[in-house]
């Protein structure tokens, strides 16, 4: 199998943890349409985005959730979805809040950073800054005194560990957040968990600034559902507009 990946992408790190802990072999190829423009990626994808899991016979996967979904069909043990299917549903609700919630609120709040002369980046950072608190004390009152979100390390703790450690890099202190502080320093004593961490530490290295992360050789950004409602639900849609004006957006093609 190989798996069209990226360090710094939570989707792609979430699916190439799970690959890891269950011991699965695959070839990892790093991706990122929007700034490298690669077309192998966007022929395994429609969405050309990472995640994108191709199989021994080439038939391909996307969506770190799908692929999840397939990892825990195809390779059940070690397991990395609860039994109970209550568990399950609360599983996946602590995935989505990840995927969707945390996604936006810390592209909302790197967008602030990367349009920092604009009229509105204090704002912006400052209500990034306070959503992706109240996500933290969400995920702080879900995990309470438990090792892992639920019986043994599931899915919910492989899409927070993507998010959580950021917190300090947006000026968030972690002392309001005792559970979580000390589940991150549990969760990497998790091989595939350190390995990771290993990687986007190698990548954020190599990181000269936030324009090399987030914009591509046109100047274009990758902007889809959530990223795109958070800054109009918060108020900065004039930001937007102007990105738009301006053609430094770039969408999912239509009807994928
Ligand atoms: N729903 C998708 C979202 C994947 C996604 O948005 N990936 C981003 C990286 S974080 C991407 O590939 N964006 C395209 C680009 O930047 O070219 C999933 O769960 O896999």
């Amino acid at each position: 199998m190989k798996l069209f990946t990226y360090a710094t992408s939570p989707y792609a790190r979430k699916a190439q943890m799970a690959l890891e802990f269950k011991g699965v072999e695959f070839e990892p190829i790093e991706r990122c349409y929007s700034l490298d423009r690669k077309e192998d990626l966007r022929a395994a994808s429609e969405r050309a985005e990472v995640p994108v899991l191709v199989l021994d016979d080439g038939r391909t996967i996307s969506d770190s959730t799908i692929i999840c979904e397939y990892l825990e069909d195809a390779f059940p043990t070690p397991p990395l979805f609860p039994k109970d299917p209550f568990a399950r549903a609360e599983m996946r609700s602590i995935e989505e809040l990840c995927d969707r919630g945390f996604d936006a609120v810390s592209y909302g709040y790197w967008m602030s950073q990367l349009r920092k002369d604009s009229p509105e980046a204090d704002a912006m950072a400052r209500a990034a800054r306070d959503e992706f608190a109240q996500l933290l004390a969400r995920l702080e009152s879900a995990l309470g005194e438990r090792q892992f979100f639920f019986d043994t390390i599931s899915i919910a703790d492989l899409s927070a560990i993507c998010y959580v450690p950021s917190a300090p890099a947006m000026n968030i202190a972690m002392d309001r957040y005792p559970h979580l502080g000390a589940w991150v320093q549990r969760m990497r004593q998790v091989a595939a968990v350190a390995a990771d961490n290993q990687r986007l530490k190698r990548a954020l290295a190599k990181v000269h600034d936030i324009a090399s992360e987030l914009e591509g050789p046109d100047g274009k950004i990758h902007w889809r559902d959530a990223r795109l409602e958070w800054p109009v639900r918060k108020g900065f849609i004039d930001l937007v507009m102007r990105e738009f004006r301006a053609d430094k957006m770039m969408f999912p093609p239509d009807a994928c």
